[in-house]
């Protein structure tokens, strides 16, 4: 063994010993110490919220993703190729990895256990090194003792050389069984189950299928052969879902651009490692307009981009004016800008970062910045190949760029013309048909945006006027995907918004100025209004965007039935309320299906939709808004197939999730 083997070695081993010596204070003697870390984990169940963000249905499932972070890790350090989660019936989590276990060395003074180390010490975890590229422990994940201290019961079975381990903890990281073998094994890894403490969960410990499914998902497009399964166990028939891509972050770029004319039938993709930072990217053209760029550190959304997004948009426009100038593709003096290259753009990247650090407002902004170079550097000798490799398709790309320049430019006159009537100068510009509100403190303001001119007659009565406004849009808006600015520019529905928002848009949203701090969504509960509100949330998303990363945009819930006895009348928003409710009543009662807005009178909509008192409002977030981005790619795109699926598949429920 080397010298500096050795050295590092040592280290960990005092690291170790050290963390052994913290834990043995917890549970065997009353010393200082001991409080100390008591009140560790008592802290996290005193304030949730400083450790996962909230107790609401968004923290529960961030329990889950701390626990497979572990998993990831596992996998990222080499040693492990498969996760499997599973919503046991009761909403028990259960998440398996096949990688080398969680250590189980138990310390000779101490005798405690590693595992019991990592489940009881806030920040352990990271400790125990292993993987280079932590995505748990660091900065999203807060570790797995938090979990711990946040259920009612959490148990750890270790696999590892022959034998199976075993550890129970309960009520907030109490260990009730300490760590023993229980049997033998043939392989290696580890499980850990728990149950969600409804005491600090209280809203709601019930986990939404689609929300782990989208995301596990995700995670296995980011991680190329890695095999996630989900498995949902509480209906009558246990769901299954295997994801894993052999091509990673390429299937995930197919994936944005099913149903989409592409550019070249490749995706072109960069993969290399400098400084022990892995870098990935993927990148296709379509015919669109819009772009879809999204950039990951460490399988986290960075949201705000960052250096690693800045080197690849160099690499890009840099590469794409250096081919088009040297085979002779411009007139006069003709140039691609960042803008330019990126319309009808399908990218992911994607690095994995030691030592990442994250800024900007909601911490997802990567702050290196030695980044930006290398992430220029892999993907820039990766695109100049292709384009070399690729003369035809290298021509529609430049082509495509040079198009939208000269579009840009064209559409510049029109949205000055847009942004001056935004910048509110007066009442005057408000468009028409708002009925406004009477208040002008945006912090109680509310806009109803509604489907159809019927609904709106019987919002505008229904409403309370001094803080509640109703901005009526005919039919559907304009799917600004398939756009160019000087027709969205020209569109009455979106230049309505606009003014009636207040906030300006793009490079010059301001949220000072917005005029409401809802904006409120309300369509039918039927395939075509969540068309709209798909419509509605992409160009939110495309045009607005701090508006819903600031949480200012909601999707009005509609109930579907009216159920009536007697006296008694009860409204259902979802399936299984009217199947419960149904049992209920048992028999003699009078059902009344709302197949849209318009169909309730001012009241019945004032009480089931709108009254703040009453209403369900969904909050709009950001990675909402790309799940939506791809419903709506497929809703809007070319191929009817999956159109006519998904309409078919979600008749019945008559809601979008989003
Ligand atoms: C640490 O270094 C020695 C070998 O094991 C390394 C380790 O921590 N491995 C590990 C932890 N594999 N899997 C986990 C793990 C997996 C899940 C699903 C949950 C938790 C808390 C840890």
């Amino acid at each position: 063994m080397s010298d500096t083997e050795n050295k590092s070695l040592q280290d960990s081993v005092l690291e170790f010993d050290r963390l052994e010596d913290e834990a043995a204070h917890v549970s065997h003697s009353y010393t200082a110490n001991d409080i100390q870390v008591l009140e560790g984990l008592e802290a996290v169940r005193m304030r949730p919220g400083m450790y996962i963000g909230s107790t609401s249905e968004k923290g529960l499932h961030h329990l889950v993703w701390e626990i497979v972070d572990n998993g990831i890790d596992e996998s990222l350090a080499g040693y492990a190729n498969q996760i499997d989660v599973v919503i046991e019936k009761g909403d028990v989590i259960s998440v398996r990895d096949n990688g080398r276990g969680m250590p189980v060395g138990i310390h000779e003074k101490t005798g405690i256990s590693a595992v019991e180390t990592i489940m009881t010490v806030l920040h352990a975890g990271g400790k125990f090194g292993g993987g280079a590229y932590k995505v748990s422990g660091g900065l999203h994940g807060v570790g797995a003792s938090v979990v711990n201290a946040l259920s009612k019961w959490l148990e750890v079975t270790v696999d590892q050389g022959g034998k199976e381990y075993f550890v129970r903890f309960e009520n907030g990281g109490k260990v009730t069984a300490p760590l023993k073998q229980i049997g033998t094994t043939d392989r290696t890894g580890t499980l850990v189950r728990f149950k969600a403490d409804e005491e600090i969960f209280k809203e709601t410990t019930s986990y939404n299928f689609e929300t782990l499914d989208s995301r596990i998902r995700q995670l296995a497009y980011l991680n190329k052969n890695l095999k996630l399964t989900l498995t949902d166990e509480r209906g009558e028939h246990p769901v299954c879902k295997e994801y894993r891509y052999e091509g990673g972050i390429i299937e995930y770029v197919r994936h944005l651009n099913k149903g989409k004319e592409v550019l070249t039938d490749k995706v072109i993709y960069a993969e290399g490692e400098t400084d022990g930072i892995l870098v990935e990217v993927a990148i296709q053209y379509n015919n669109d307009f819009q772009h879809q760029i999204y950039s990951f550190v460490n399988n986290i959304h960075t949201h705000e981009g960052g250096f690693h997004e800045e080197g690849f948009r160099l690499a890009l426009t840099r590469e794409l004016n250096k081919y088009a100038r040297e085979n002779n593709l411009f007139k006069k003096d003709e140039t691609l800008s960042q803008d330019d290259v990126k319309e009808g753009l399908a990218a992911i990247i994607s690095i994995k970062h030691p030592d990442p650090q994250f800024e900007g407002q909601t911490k997802t902004k990567l702050g290196n910045s030695e980044v930006r170079k290398i992430v220029s550097n892999i993907f820039g000798e990766s695109l100049r190949r292709f384009l070399l490799e690729h003369p035809t398709e290298a021509k529609a790309i430049v082509e495509k760029g040079l198009t939208a320049g000269r579009a840009r430019i064209a559409a510049q006159k029109a949205r000055e013309a847009v942004q001056r009537k935004s910048g509110l100068d007066g009442i005057s510009s408000l468009p028409g048909k708002l009925m406004d509100c009477a208040s002008s403190d945006p912090r109680e303001c509310e806009i109803f945006i509604v489907e159809g001119n019927s609904a709106g007659g019987s919002a505008k009565m229904g409403r309370n006027a001094r803080t509640q406004a109703i901005l009526p849009l005919r039919g559907k808006i304009l799917n600004v995907e398939k756009a160019r600015d000087h027709r969205i520019f020209e569109n009455a529905e979106i230049n309505s918004m606009i003014t009636a928002f207040g906030c300006g848009f793009r490079e010059n949203t301001n949220l000072d100025k917005l005029r409401y701090h809802k904006i409120i969504i309300m369509t039918d509960a039927d395939v075509d209004g969540s068309h709209i509100a798909t419509l509605m949330l992409t160009f939110l998303y495309r045009f607005m965007k701090p508006v819903i990363e600031n949480g200012y945009v909601y999707i009005a819930q509609p109930p579907l039935y009216k159920i009536q006895k007697g006296k008694r009348m009860d409204y259902a928003y979802k399936e299984q309320e009217m199947d419960k409710l149904r049992a209920e009543y048992k028999e003699g009662y009078k059902v009344q299906r709302y197949k849209g807005l318009g169909e309730m009178d001012a009241e019945q909509l004032w009480e089931t939709t709108m009254d703040p008192e009453r209403r369900i409002l969904k909050r709009v977030t950001i990675d909402d808004a790309i799940m939506a981005d791809e419903v709506f790619s497929m809703l809007m795109g070319e191929d009817v197939e999956p159109r006519k699926v998904f309409i078919q598949e979600n008749a019945e429920y008559a809601t979008l999730d989003l």
